[in-house]
């Protein structure tokens, strides 16, 4: 079905065919446009933005591409087509036909799945509020708020789902999303990372790589579900997705690059003398690095979860590209977990939360792989790298066990004064936010970061992206 732009929401999905629900959402639009304004990128309402906006579902040409004030921002209903026939693709439904209502015995778990999944997208947003303040080049400042925008999207995409097949509870659902507010004393956002303040363009690309990339892994485990318009939601969810791992991994990219130019020029590796050129050195890239990527391992949840097993089981949540297993049913395997306390067997639908973060993890590696090479090729030593995914856990088995990067259980007393060493301090967050000073003129990019290789949409690195009228 084609999307419909005539109309006060767009949409794929026949909203004029069902007034109530059309109305609802109408009147769930004012209040998101009303949040987008206090909580969205401030101060930029009146700025020209170099927008995409989804224009279709289908692979090619599902984006078209022109200057847009975000407040216009056309956020609207888009599910990828259906699948004929569609399926159950695991769990103990496996073969079913995919459901296109939520099976009322079901329905508290999907609404807790759905309101999780549509309370981060928001979130980002909010924690993202200042950055356009500082950006380091028009062609970030772009990216910033395509991202933004299309989070803003993803929250669309929550809330039809709570409206249309949650009635009451899903509406006041979706006005609680719009409560909650990332890092607010009262009524924080439902997940831990999406309460950590984003203050700066280093840990936006951190986020983006890392804290986008767990979207990925659930909107995959998501768009596996047996509830069809859930799955579909996702499915067209991950096009817009993949961008926004893009911006975090050319951003963490750049700020090596430049790094590296910086260490060439000056003949050293020492960091304050790298940092005195306004660069940020790469023991501080790693110790962001270090930070965002344990946090982002908690958004998976515990290693043995029976939440986890009963999503798996009743058909609600698979794993991410379930067609890569040949046993979808799973009713017997077994899982070998590494705890604290040494090995333990669990049943493998119990610890689906630490199957989909292995995978993470292995995806996690590339990026790094790829900035590694930077180094390798400027002809140093030094490597970033993962840590152990016991490192600094907040949640599960790990949580708040003195581990030390490499995965070891040491004495807390090293831990506590060796975690300045692995972790951003005061004055690693002091020096970076010193280098974030906002560069607006097109083609100029601060001197922290080394410009991209190529514009948008095949423009140039010096197009005006944002006009800040
Ligand atoms: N912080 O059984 P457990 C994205 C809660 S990112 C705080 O271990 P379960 C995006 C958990 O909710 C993707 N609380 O875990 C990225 C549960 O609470 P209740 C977002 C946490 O339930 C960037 C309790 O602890 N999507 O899209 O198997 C920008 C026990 O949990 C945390 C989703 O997460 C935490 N880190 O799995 C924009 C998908 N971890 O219910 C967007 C939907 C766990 O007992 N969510 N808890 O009160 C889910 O599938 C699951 O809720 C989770 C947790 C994977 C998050």
């Amino acid at each position: 079905m084609s999307i419909n732009y005539s109309e006060r929401i767009p949409n794929n999905v026949n909203l004029a065919g069902d007034r109530t629900l059309q109305r609802a959402l109408e009147h769930w639009q004012p209040k998101f446009l009303d949040w987008w304004r206090e909580m969205g990128p401030h101060d930029f309402a009146s700025a020209d933005v170099y927008l995409r906006t989804a224009i279709g579902v289908d692979a090619q040409g599902w984006a078209s591409y022109g200057a847009v004030k975000m407040p216009d921002y056309r956020w609207g209903i888009f599910l990828a087509d259906p699948i004929p026939d569609r399926t159950i693709g695991f769990g103990d439904n496996y073969g079913q036909p995919a459901w296109q209502q939520v099976p009322g015995e079901l329905r508290s778990q999907f609404r807790r799945i759905i309101v999780t999944q549509g309370d981060t997208e928001p979130a980002s947003v909010e924690q993202q509020h200042l950055l356009g303040h500082t950006c380091p080049s028009l062609y970030d400042l772009r990216n910033l708020f395509q991202v933004n925008v299309e989070e803003g999207r993803h929250l669309w995409a929550m809330v039809y789902l709570l409206h249309a097949y949650f009635g009451r509870d899903g509406r006041e659902e979706a006005e609680e999303l719009l409560a909650r507010h990332s890092g607010d004393a009262d009524k924080p956002r439902i997940l831990s990372t999406f309460n950590e303040p984003v203050q700066d363009w280093l840990s936006f690309f951190m986020f983006t790589y890392f804290t986008d990339r767990d979207g990925k892994y659930q909107l995959k485990a998501l768009a596996e579900s047996g509830f069809d318009p859930l799955a579909r939601s996702c499915r067209f969810m991950l096009t817009e997705e993949a961008h926004h791992m893009f911006v975090g991994e050319t951003g963490v990219g750049r700020v090596v690059k430049r790094a590296l130019e910086v260490m060439k020029e000056l003949g050293t590796e020492d960091p304050p003398a790298i940092r005195a050129h306004g660069a940020i050195d790469l023991p501080t890239i790693q110790r962001y690095l270090n930070f965002w990527f344990t946090s982002s391992l908690d958004l998976f949840g515990s290693e043995v979860s029976s939440n986890a097993a009963t999503t798996f089981a009743t058909g609600i949540k698979g794993r991410p590209d379930e067609s890569q297993y040949e046993d979808h049913v799973c009713r017997d395997a077994t899982y070998a977990l590494e705890t604290p306390n040494g090995v333990e067997t669990v049943a493998l639908r119990n610890a689906m939360n630490e199957v989909m973060r292995t995978s993470y993890v292995k995806d996690c590696e590339i990026g790094v792989k790829r900035w590694n090479m930077q180094i390798q090729r400027a002809g140093y030593d030094l490597r970033l790298s993962l840590p152990s995914p016991r490192f600094r856990r907040g949640m599960g088995a790990w949580a708040g066990m003195p581990v030390d990067p490499q995965g070891n259980v040491i004495d807390r007393a090293e831990y506590d004064r060796r975690c300045g060493e692995w972790l951003p301090s005061e004055a690693d967050r002091a020096f970076v936010r010193s280098l974030m000073q906002r560069v607006a003129e097109p083609g100029k990019m601060a001197g922290w970061i080394a410009p991209p290789d190529r514009g948008i949409n095949n423009l140039p690195v010096d197009y005006e992206y944002v006009r800040l009228n």
